[in-house]
C-alpha cells in the first residue's frame, strides 16, 4: 500500500479508528533484531575534535570528513553514547558553543557488504544539536535538534566498493537560536575594554545545561531491501474483548504480503490478522495496567509482523516484533481515566542527567531510576523537558510506570520563538517524536511545551495550531502544555485537555514563608478550574535543598525545609484531589546540572534523590505518601499485598 496518498486513506473509512499517524512520512521503528534484523552497536570510543577556530567553520573549510580526522590534527578519544563536556579536563571545552567532530572507524560483516539483498541502515539515537553525517566522505543525512533518532539508508555506499570498511563521520553543532527547540540566543559581547575581539556566549531560558554530543548510541542495522517501514498500533476495549488495531506499512515493493500474530506473555498466540491493517480482537484480554493498580500491572503482548514479497531478487521476508499493550486512555472535566477507572499520576519530573556522561544514555544508572521509581511507589513521570531515549519509554511498558511525553518545548520566551518559522519546526518535531513513541502504552500524554510565554499575543495561534496538529497526528492521547502563566492571561490553556500547572509558593517568593503555601495554591487550582472546568495536574513544586544541610526551624536550602513546603503542597492536593486534581509531579526526582549562576549552586538542588541518586529527606516523605495514595486506589489493595513485600510501609 502506499503510504498515506489520499485514496487509501479514504478506502480505509472505518479502520481509520480515529488515527491518523500514518500521514507521517517513513518510519522510525526501534531497531530490533529478527529473523531477517542484523544489529551492530557503535558504542565506545569514537576519534573527537571540537574546532576552536574563530568562525568555527574550519573542519567545513579544510574538509575534515575527506579523511580520517587524525590526519587533519590531533583528536581526543571521545565515549559515545555521553555528552562531551564533562569527560574531559578542558574548562574550553565543557562550555564549548561550535561544531563538534565525531569519527568511527569499523569494519562490517562481509555478508552485510556483498549481499545485495540486505539494506544497511545508520541509525543516530540523538545528537545535540544539529548533525551533518558523512560515510566514506559521502554527505549522508542531517537533522536538526537532539532528542529524537534520525537514519540513513547507507546500503550503496557499503556494497559500492571492494572493502567492507566504513568511516562514519559526523559534525555536530549545539549553537541554539530562537527558533530551534529548545531556542537559544548567542550574544556578543563587544566593549574592548571588556571582552576579547570576537566574544559571545550562548543565552538559554531554560534551567538545565545544554550538554550536546552523541547521547545516545549510533548502531548500523540491516532490513532486506522490501522492509517493513512501520507499524501503528492503537488498542481499544470492548467489555472484557481488548480491541488491536494495526497498520503496517511496506517500502520497497507494492507486492507484498502481511500476516500479524498476538501473543501473551507465555508465547500463545492469542489473534491472527492478514494484510496491512485490520483489527485483532483478544478476548478476556490482559489490559496493561499502571504500577500498583493492578495485581498484575504492564501487560504486555507481542505483535509478531511477518511481510513476504516478491521481488526481482526473489522472494523477501521481513519480521518485526512489537510490545503491545491494550489499554484505553480518556479525559472528562475532572478526572484522567485510564482503563475506564480514575487515574491519579504520582510521580516526578525527570532529567536525563549524571555525573560525567551529562546527558549519555546509561543502563546502570537507568535501571537503579527506576528501581528508586518503585521504591518511592511512584506511578509516572513527566520527560521534562524533552523526550527520553527510548530504552527508557521501553522500561516505563515494562513496568507500568506512565509517561507525560513531552517535546522539547521548554524556554520558549521570545516572540520570535513564536513565529511562523519556530511553529513550523515545533510541528515537525512533534511529528517525530509521535512516530517514534506512539506505540508505547506506557505514554498517556503528550506534552508540547514547558512554560512557554503564553501569555505573549502570537501564543494563542501557536498553541491553537500545534496542539491541533498534535491531536491530527494522535487523535488516541490528551494533549497538553506545561503553564506557569496566570489563568487569566494564558492564552494556550483553552486548548488543552489537562491543565498542568507549575508553582513555586514560598521559594521564588515568600521565602521561607511556608505559612503561606496553603492559601496560595488552594486558589491556584481554584481559579484554574473556575476557568476551564478540566482536570488540573500540578506538574511541579519543590525546593532546592542541600544534602546534610539541617536546620530546625526549617531555613531555605535545608533538608527540613524542602520536606516541610512539600508538606504544605500534600494538605492542598489531598483537598482538591477529591474534585479535580489528577496528580502531582515533584520537582525534581534527582539534583541535575545547569547554568552556572548566583542561584544555582553546581546545579538545582530541587532533587529529593541527590545527582548520584541518595534519598534526601524528603525522599521518605514522598515515598510514605505515594505508597498510602497507592493504597487508596480500587486495585491496589492486592497489588500492594503482593508488591510491598520487604518495604515496611503497609501490613496486609
Ligand atoms: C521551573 C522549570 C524547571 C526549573 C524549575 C526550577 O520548569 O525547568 O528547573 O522551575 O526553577 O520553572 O527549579
Amino acid at each position: 500500500m502506499l503510504r498515506g496518498s489520499a485514496g487509501a486513506w479514504a478506502v480505509l473509512g472505518p479502520l481509520l479508528w480515529g488515527c491518523g499517524l500514518a500521514l507521517l512520512q517513513g518510519g522510525m521503528l526501534y531497531p530490533r533484531e529478527s529473523r531477517s534484523r542484523e544489529r551492530k552497536e557503535l558504542d565506545g570510543l569514537w576519534s573527537f575534535r571540537a574546532d576552536f577556530s574563530d568562525n568555527r567553520r574550519q573542519g567545513f573549510e579544510q574538509q575534515w570528513y575527506r579523511a580520517p580526522l587524525r590526519e587533519s590534527g590531533p583528536t581526543l578519544d571521545m565515549p559515545v553514547p555521553s555528552s562531551f563536556n564533562d569527560v574531559g579536563q578542558d574548562g574550553q571545552l565543557r562550555s564549548f558553543v561550535g561544531w563538534v567532530w565525531y569519527e568511527r572507524e569499523i569494519t562490517l560483516p562481509q555478508r552485510w557488504a556483498e549481499d545485495l539483498g540486505a539494506r544497511v541502515v545508520l541509525r543516530i539515537g540523538s545528537a545535540h544539536y544539529y548533525a551533518i553525517v558523512w560515510v566514506n566522505g559521502v554527505h549522508v543525512v542531517e537533522h536538526e535538534g537532539g532528542h529524537l533518532p534520525f537514519e540513513a539508508d547507507i546500503s550503496k555506499l557499503v556494497q559500492s566498493g571492494p572493502l567492507s570498511s566504513c568511516r562514519i563521520t559526523i559534525a555536530i553543532n549545539n549553537t541554539l537560536s530562537p527558533h530551534t527547540l529548545p531556542p537559544g540566543t548567542i550574544l556578543y559581547k563587544t566593549d574592548p575594554s571588556m571582552y576579547p575581539k570576537g566574544y559571545f556566549v550562548q543565552n538559554t531560558k531554560f534551567d538545565f545545561f545544554n550538554y550536546a554530543g552523541l547521547h545516545r548510541s549510533v548502531v548500523l542495522y540491516t532490513t532486506p531491501t522490501t522492509y517493513i517501514d512501520d507499524i501503528t498500533v492503537t488498542t481499544d476495549v470492548d467489555q472484557d474483548i481488548g480491541l488491536v488495531n494495526y497498520q503496517v506499512i511496506v517500502q520497497g515493493s507494492d507486492h507484498f504480503q502481511v500476516d500479524v500474530s498476538l501473543l501473551d506473555e507465555e508465547g500463545k498466540v492469542v489473534a491472527k490478522g492478514a494484510g496491512a491493517e485490520g483489527q485483532l480482537q483478544v478476548p478476556s484480554a490482559h489490559l496493561w495496567w499502571p504500577y500498583l493498580m493492578h495485581e498484575h500491572p504492564a501487560y504486555l503482548y507481542s505483535l509478531e509482523v511477518k511481510m513476504m514479497a516478491q521481488t526481482a531478487m526473489g522472494p523477501v521476508s521481513d519480521f518485526y516484533t512489537l510490545p503491545v499493550g491494550i489499554r484505553t486512555v480518556a479525559v472528562t472535566e475532572s478526572q484522567f481515566l485510564i482503563n475506564g477507572k480514575p487515574f491519579y499520576f504520582r510521580g516526578v519530573n525527570k532529567h536525563e542527567d549524571a555525573d560525567i556522561r551529562g546527558k549519555g544514555f546509561d543502563w546502570p544508572l537507568l535501571v537503579k531510576d527506576f528501581n528508586l521509581l518503585r521504591w518511592l511507589g511512584a506511578n509516572a513521570f513527566r520527560t521534562s523537558h524533552y523526550p527520553y531515549a527510548e530504552e527508557v519509554l521501553q522500561l516505563c511498558d515494562r513496568y507500568g510506570i506512565v509517561v507525560i511525553d513531552e517535546s522539547p518545548g521548554v524556554g520558549i520566551a521570545l516572540v520570535e520563538s513564536f513565529s511562523n518559522v519556530s511553529l513550523q519546526h515545533h510541528l515537525e518535531v512533534m511529528e517525530e517524536m509521535i512516530r517514534r513513541d506512539k506505540n508505547h502504552p506506557a505514554v498517556v500524554m503528550w506534552s508540547v511545551a514547558n512554560e512557554p510565554a503564553s501569555f505573549l499575543k502570537p501564543a494563542g495561534y501557536y498553541f491553537k495550531t500545534l496542539i491541533a496538529h498534535t491531536k491530527a497526528l494522535d487523535p488516541s492521547r490528551p494533549v497538553t502544555f506545561v503553564t506557569n502563566t496566570n489563568y487569566e492571561a494564558d492564552l494556550g490553556a483553552p486548548y488543552v485537555d489537562v491543565i498542568c500547572v507549575n508553582s513555586y509558593y514560598s521559594w521564588y517568593h515568600d521565602y521561607g514563608h511556608m505559612e503561606v503555601i496553603q492559601l496560595q495554591l488552594a486558589t491556584q487550582f481554584e481559579n484554574w478550574y473556575k476557568a476551564y472546568q478540566k482536570p488540573m495536574i500540578q506538574s511541579e513544586y519543590g525546593a532546592d535543598a542541600i544534602e546534610g544541610f539541617h536546620e530546625d526551624p526549617p531555613l531555605m536550602f535545608s533538608e527540613e525545609y524542602q520536606k516541610g513546603l512539600l508538606k504544605q503542597y500534600h494538605v492542598v492536593l489531598d483537598q482538591k484531589r477529591k474534585e479535580y486534581v489528577v496528580g502531582e509531579l515533584i520537582w525534581n526526582f534527582a539534583d541535575f546540572m545547569t547554568n552556572q549562576s548566583p542561584v544555582r549552586m553546581i546545579g538545582n538542588r530541587k532533587g529529593i534523590f541527590t545527582r548520584q541518586r541518595q534519598p534526601k529527606s524528603a525522599a521518605f516523605l514522598l515515598r510514605e505518601r505515594y505508597w498510602k495514595l497507592a493504597n487508596e486506589t480500587r486495585y491496589q489493595r492486592s497489588a500492594v499485598t503482593s508488591q510491598c513485600v520487604g518495604s515496611g510501609l503497609f501490613t496486609v
